[in-house]
């Protein structure tokens, strides 16, 4: 498999196990790495303090029925060009300030657990759209490459050339998700293949798609984000 890890390498057979753990577990189980291989010890260790006190607090926001979903609300908004990406090709780059920096593929990622929701999606430009959203939580990719104590931000660069950044809390929330699903079917160009941000405690705008490259860092650039840089609020909550 094509999992680049330059100090430990994951066998399949240990990326399914670390599938059939819980996010929570995943992160905070302080003595998994004594149950594991070696290989794969860093990986179950705590993010470090001051991130695992950021994911006890995350309020979940309330899901909606599959029955709710709007399937023809959901309008695609790309500013620039809808990039053509081969999903075998393609790497997720993640790096910045941690100890594993990673590249991984569509079939590393959907090795990881699979989570789905049922969200509304908030277009600052007066619409909205009932989503399911399916996807590894970004958490889980987060503790994959053992983030350094300092990490504050997370920045996200895509095929397009638009790029976003968060604060880490927002991005380590359960329900923020890199999503390769889209009402229960695999994404398709417009809406961000292979791989795009989606959370229900964000703004359209900051769930960018066809997200190449996830970088954690301790301080926000001047550069802030596409739309962040031409006037828009950073945080974009909702
Ligand atoms: N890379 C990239 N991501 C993007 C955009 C974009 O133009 N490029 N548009 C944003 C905006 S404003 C919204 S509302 C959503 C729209 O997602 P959709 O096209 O899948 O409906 O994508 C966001 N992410
Ligand atoms: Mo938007």
């Amino acid at each position: 498999m094509s999992l680049i890890l330059p100090k430990h390498t994951l066998s399949r057979r240990r990326l399914l196990q670390l599938s059939g753990l819980s996010g929570v577990g995943l992160l905070l189980n302080g003595c998994g790495s004594s149950f594991f291989s070696d290989s794969v010890g860093p990986i179950f260790e705590p993010l470090n303090q001051s991130l695992e006190a950021l994911l006890l607090t995350p309020k979940p926001v309330p899901e909606f029925p599959i029955s709710a979903i709007e399937p023809d609300n959901l309008l695609v908004n790309t500013f620039d060009f809808t990039p053509q990406i081969d999903p075998v090709q393609f790497r997720l780059t993640i790096d910045g300030e941690v100890n594993n920096p990673m590249q991984l593929s569509m079939a590393d990622i959907q090795k990881l657990p699979l989570t789905s929701m049922v969200i509304r999606h908030v277009c600052v430009e007066g619409w909205a759209a009932i989503v399911q959203w399916g996807g590894v939580r970004l958490k889980d990719l987060v503790a994959l490459v053992q983030p350094k104590s300092n990490v504050r931000y997370v920045y996200f660069k895509s095929a397009d050339n638009y790029y976003e950044s968060w604060d880490i809390a927002s991005a380590v929330h359960p329900q923020t998700l890199m999503a390769y699903q889209k009402n229960g079917q695999a994404l398709s160009a417009d809406n961000g293949a292979p791989l795009r941000l989606a959370s229900p405690i964000k703004l359209g705008y900051k769930q960018s798609k066809w997200v190449t490259q996830i970088t954690l860092v301790s301080n926000l650039l001047p550069i802030k984000g596409y739309w962040e840089d031409k006037g828009y609020e950073w945080f974009g909550g909702l």
